[in-house]
């Protein structure tokens, strides 16, 4: 089991105008500043076939049933995921501006089952880190810059955040957004280094995969409403 060098994975999320995009470039700069191997992923990627669908949906080119969209969110991510594991097992870092919670807390705030939701995610590889960056949805609302596309509603976006907290687990780090871009980052750095110090320990992807909601469902008996 394990004792392999591996990169890490590390997932950005949060609202729209969170910061998660300019925080990820900064971020993967600076690793590659570094000397180690480190990549800029997205999702939705929408570059594949899957993605041009998703691309057209959020544009609202073209519309289709909230379960259909959220198996094809999920799929842009299954049709990644060999390329993914390669390269973290070649030693590459990633660094991926939004992820499976993306999937599960939009979805979700449409009003689809929470567990019906995670489901078509399981089993995908679960994050090193995950860097929540927290910003009520009034303050990235206030930041402008909501375009034309779905989802970018300030009513909506505070059910996301919503569920986002619900998908809250030990593998993830809650950064104060409202901090300047210089501090969001400096936390950011800290985090992901110490995540890429533990990958190049030897830290087992396979067995890592099967916790991503694992973990979470744990913590979920713990909160109190
Ligand atoms: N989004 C993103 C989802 O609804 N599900 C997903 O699985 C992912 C990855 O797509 F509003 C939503 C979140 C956002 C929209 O994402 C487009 P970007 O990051 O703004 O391109
Ligand atoms: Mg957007």
């Amino acid at each position: 089991m394990g004792g392999q060098k591996r990169g890490a994975l590390i997932v950005l999320e949060g609202l729209d105008r969170s910061g998660k995009s300019s925080q990820c470039a900064s971020l993967v700069s600076f690793l590659q500043q570094k000397g180690l191997e480190a990549e800029a992923w997205r999702f939705p990627d929408r570059t594949t076939a899957v993605g041009t669908m998703l691309s057209s949906y959020l544009t609202s080119a073209t519309e289709l049933d909230d379960h259909a969209v959220h198996l094809l969110f999920s799929a842009n991510r299954w049709e990644k995921r060999a390329l993914l594991e390669g390269r973290l097992k070649a030693g590459t870092t990633l660094v991926v501006d939004r992820y499976a919670h993306s999937g599960v807390a939009f979805s979700a705030a449409k009003g689809l089952d929470l567990e019906w939701c995670k489901a078509p995610e399981t089993g995908l590889p679960s994050p090193d880190l995950v860097l929540y960056l927290n910003i009520p949805a009034e303050v990235a609302a206030a930041r402008g810059g909501y375009g034309a596309e779905r989802y970018e509603d300030i009513g909506f976006q505070k059910k996301v955040a919503l569920q986002f907290e619900l998908l809250r687990a030990s593998n993830w780090e809650v950064v104060d957004g409202r901090l300047s871009f210089d501090d969001v980052q400096e936390i950011v750095r800290k985090h992901a280094v110490s995540a890429i110090n533990k990958c190049q320990g030897g830290r087992d992807l396979l067995s890592h995969c099967i916790q991503l909601w694992d973990v979470t469902s744990r913590l979920h008996k713990d909160i109190v409403y």
